[in-house]
């Protein structure tokens, strides 16, 4: 059984994840600070479904599943205790196989509130994973570090978006670089200056490295959380911690304008959260040798806003819903007219087969949004954070 420590197991994607690797008979560890918790308690941010601690989520699963994953509250920005803590776990369990870390900021409107978030974002971002890496290089430079990168470091370069790399051809020379990054928040640059650590750390200690450049996830449910209704995952549709189809299902199930920030054209790249899981798989089989960083743009598809909007109208429609959009003054300093072409083709080529957004996937979310509508603070939708 391989042992995988999971870092922020208890976010959007952390939890979904222990209980997915869990259930593959992986033997998962846990760990979170709730540092996430404590933010959006102070902004008055609610998920749309009540869920229990992480450590009683475990337990839960134990009993509906008779499989384990061990909780733990560790504070990765601690390093003295976060490395006392990487030697406790590996003696008592053998080797840590992977890391996969989650343990970062995640949005980019929380990094942009003030002055002080945006050092928050970059204290708990970078130093959490200068901590990792310091801990896996003295402890275990075998273990592999799977970090979750986002597609938003490279920005909307007009040029298409390679896959990690890009080899270059100067003066007659040629070599092999990091894509050039260029982000448009302080969350995406603490994202970019996190792969600039591990990068060093792979060519100076020789640790393996997986970055995955992920894109807004969307999705409510995974297999595994549908086992019990304790189990059910984080469901953001705030302005802060909601992606942008989340925000928009929540908003077609309560009535509310789909909240097109400015023209609409901003296109990305997206992917349900049940490929993500598919995805983080891929890479934890697949582990770079020592000194190598592989990069996966991971993405199952790429929509303009004003394309997704499209899309939720018409799943709204088949549940009687009549939706409605509003351009409303773009809060963010983004291209909304822009050439977009990203390559994602080396997860398809480990086997990864993607899911679709489609009219159904829709209209099941919004099916369960409607469930918990009463749940939903309204004055969230929109915040009036912008930069
Ligand atoms: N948008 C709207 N209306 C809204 C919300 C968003 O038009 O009500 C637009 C934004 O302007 C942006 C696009 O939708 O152009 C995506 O915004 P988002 O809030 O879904 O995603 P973003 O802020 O970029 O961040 C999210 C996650 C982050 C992850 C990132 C992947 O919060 O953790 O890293 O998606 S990526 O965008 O590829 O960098």
């Amino acid at each position: 059984m391989k042992n995988i420590l999971i870092l922020g197991a208890d976010g959007y994607l952390g939890w979904p994840t222990s209980m997915y690797l869990s259930n593959k008979n992986y033997n998962v560890v846990a760990t979170d600070n709730f540092y996430k918790k404590k933010i959006i308690k102070k902004l008055k941010i609610n998920s749309l479904f009540k869920t229990p601690s992480l450590e009683k989520k475990c337990k839960i699963w134990k009993l509906k599943t008779k499989k384990k994953i061990i909780f733990e509250n560790i504070d990765l920005c601690d390093f003295k205790k976060f490395n006392l803590f990487f030697k406790k776990i590996q003696k008592k369990l053998g080797k840590i196989n992977t890391v996969i870390h989650f343990a970062e900021q995640p949005s980019a409107p929380y990094s942009m509130i003030s002055p002080y978030t945006s050092n928050d974002t970059i204290y708990n971002n970078l130093i959490g994973t200068n901590n990792l890496i310091n801990t896996i290089r003295e402890l275990s430079p075998e273990t592999h570090i799977v970090k979750l990168g986002t597609m938003g470091e490279y920005g909307t370069p007009n040029i298409v978006i390679e896959e990690g790399w890009l080899k270059i051809i100067h003066k007659g020379r040629s070599d092999k670089f990091l894509f050039p990054r260029q982000a448009s928040s302080i969350y995406h640059t603490s994202k970019i200056m996190d792969t600039d650590l591990l990068w060093f750390a792979c060519r100076n200690w020789k640790i393996k490295v997986t970055d995955l450049m992920q894109g807004p996830v969307y999705g409510i449910s995974t297999k595994e959380s549908q086992i019990d209704k304790n189990l059910t995952i984080d469901f953001f549709y705030d302005e802060i911690f909601g992606t942008v189809i989340n925000r928009f299902v929540t908003q077609a199930a309560i009535g509310h304008p789909l909240t097109i920030y400015g023209k609409g054209g901003q296109t990305r790249g997206y992917i349900h959260i049940k490929d993500t899981l598919k995805c983080i798989e891929k890479a934890i089989e697949n582990p770079p040798t020592r000194g190598h960083m592989n990069i996966y743009n991971q993405i199952s598809e790429t929509f303009s806003i004003n394309e997704i909007a499209k899309k939720i109208k018409l799943a709204a429609s088949n549940l009687s819903l009549n939706v409605k959009v509003k351009n409303i003054k773009n809060p963010r300093n983004e291209k909304e007219k822009h050439f977009y072409s990203p390559v994602y083709s080396k997860l398809k080529k480990l086997g990864f087969e993607s899911t679709k957004l489609s009219p159904e996937i829709l209209t099941e979310m919004i099916k369960k949004v409607l469930i918990n509508k009463n749940k939903i603070i309204k004055k969230n939708i929109l915040r009036n954070i912008s930069w």
